[in-house]
């Protein structure tokens, strides 16, 4: 029975593309010419013709095709460069029902993403993937991608690409069809009406793998870019089919479709008890209580920064006061640096505790709680500190009083000293969270919060310094002295 093609707007997109900034709600963002148009109608109307919308995600990538969720009427994930396959298996190892749609372009797929694409194919991942190999970086005005042709002028191969300098175009299609998992991989082109229609059979066959769920099928879309490859319309398509097919020949590379079965996984476990089980640890002694903290300071981000010299300790008090906020069931974030810093210069780490979720690792502004123990980290983080944030530095190395702002704090402790007339200069760290923990005390914590912070510390230290039970025990002893003497100063 010949095909029925259907003209006009496929059900699978939207009526009208709202999320479109601006007044234009029914056009696409693509320029004339563009294969992206061409392949979305494609894919939106096999969804349709199969049913399947309300169960399917389409993955956009960053590419001229960013804003693909404009237009498909189904679920979508917007993903940054290269990682579609990263979030496709996530997708669909959580929920293996869905149909998991990745799209991806050259620079995408090919450059940026292009182990992470390799190993999902190779690990035969439940999904399918178009790739838009229209031999160029459409979105960022026309740089080289992995699959520029030979000789082929781009803003970054202003003389033709040159296989000794940038290599030979990468063919996608064939490496990915030597891999063992792949079910179909098959290469198309969106030039002639005859080309289009084989490009939509085997969006078809690709889509229908994946509610079969046969594992991974790939369609390499050959697509034209007449912007950037400064052509008009026609002339790409008769650029693509006479040059580019040449290097990227058509046709289908793989297809065991008949042979594979269905491809089941165990499926992730989502119930509450297994979750919790996951996230909270047990307090020593088998406490397995989830209370949180009822302290106002964790209804927000509390945002701590820590700088000291490399080897100060600095990376483990944060650590340490991380693995606090986790014990009493708190979001928490410990972000070292590492590198030259951790050489003889300034090492920092920030550490977040929050009640509700954590947005970005990063503390560079709006510090509360900056903990310096050398003068460089003060200069350089003082001016990170918030409005109304507290200062604690050691005194035994910063002599002059710091200059905060009204409303900021300066708290002063010489741990370093008092670590060394204990015993150990190292434990520094351990007498500045003790002193951390009287502040805290003092002045934020509620004495439900406050009776616990010894208790969750000594936890803390033994999961930092676990199997070093000398070490646990100093550092347990070095934290009381300093919650002691900071009491005792404030
Ligand atoms: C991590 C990261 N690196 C680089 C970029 C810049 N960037 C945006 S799109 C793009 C290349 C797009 O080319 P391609 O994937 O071939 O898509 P096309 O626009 O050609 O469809 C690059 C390098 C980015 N957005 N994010
Ligand atoms: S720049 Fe190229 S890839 Fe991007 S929309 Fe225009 S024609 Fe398409
Ligand atoms: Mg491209």
């Amino acid at each position: 029975m010949a095909e029925v093609v259907k003209f006009g707007r496929p059900k699978g997109f939207f009526e009208t593309f709202e999320r479109r900034p601006g007044s234009i709600k029914k056009n696409m963002s693509y320029c004339p010419g563009c294969g992206h148009g061409v392949l979305h109608k494609l894919i939106a109307e096999a969804m349709a013709d199969f049913g399947i919308q309300d169960k399917t995600t389409f993955i956009s990538p960053v590419g001229c095709s960013v804003f693909a969720y404009y237009y498909f009427d189904c679920f979508g994930l917007q993903v940054p460069h290269g990682r579609s396959a990263a979030a496709a298996t996530g997708l669909t190892r959580a929920n293996p029902d869905s149909i998991v749609i990745g799209y991806q372009g050259d620079g995408d797929l090919a450059a940026i993403g292009f182990n992470a694409f390799m190993q999902a194919a190779n690990r035969g991942e439940n999904y399918c993937v178009f790739f838009v190999n229209n031999a160029i970086y459409g979105m960022t005005g026309g740089q080289m991608a992995p699959t520029s042709l030979l000789g082929q002028k781009t803003a970054t191969s202003p003389y033709g690409r040159n296989a000794l300098t940038e290599g030979y175009p990468l063919k996608i299609s064939e490496m990915v069809s030597q891999l063992e998992s792949p079910v179909y991989v098959e290469r198309v082109a969106l030039t002639t009406p005859a080309n289009i229609m084989k490009a939509r059979k085997a969006v078809r066959k690709a889509i229908q793998i994946n509610m079969e769920k046969k594992g991974f099928a790939f369609v390499e879309v050959l697509s034209g870019c007449p912007v950037n490859l400064k052509m008009k319309p026609a002339d790409m398509d008769k650029f693509i089919d006479e040059n580019m097919t040449k290097y990227f020949p058509l046709g289908v590379y793989k297809d065991v479709t008949a042979e594979r079965e269905p491809v089941v996984r165990p499926v992730p476990t989502f119930e509450k008890a297994d979750v919790e089980k996951a996230l909270y640890r047990e307090l020593p002694g088998g406490d397995q209580e989830h209370e949180s903290c009822d302290s106002e300071i964790f209804n927000r981000e509390l945002r701590i920064k820590i700088g000291g010299f490399g080897g100060q300790g600095v990376l483990s008090l944060g650590l340490i006061m991380a693995a606090m906020g986790k014990y009493r069931n708190l979001n928490v974030s410990w972000l070292p640096s590492y590198g030259p810093e951790m050489r003889g210069g300034t090492a920092n780490c920030a550490v977040i505790v929050n009640k509700g979720p954590i947005g970005s690792p990063i503390v560079d502004s709006n510090c509360d709680l900056l903990v310096v123990l050398n003068r460089p980290s003060l200069d350089k983080y003082l001016p990170e500190l918030g409005e109304n944030g507290v200062l604690m530095y050691d005194s035994s190395t910063i002599k002059e009083v710091p200059a905060v702002k009204p409303g900021q704090k300066a708290i002063a402790l010489n741990t370093g000293d008092i670590a060394e007339e204990f015993g150990n200069l190292k434990c520094a760290n351990a007498v500045m969270l003790g002193a951390i923990g009287a502040m805290l005390t003092k002045h934020y914590l509620t004495p439900a919060d406050a009776a616990k912070f010894q208790e969750t510390a000594e936890a803390a230290i033994a999961e930092c310094f676990a199997g070093k039970d000398k070490i646990v025990k100093m550092n347990i002893e070095a934290c009381k002295l300093g919650f002691d003497k900071m009491q005792a100063a404030l």
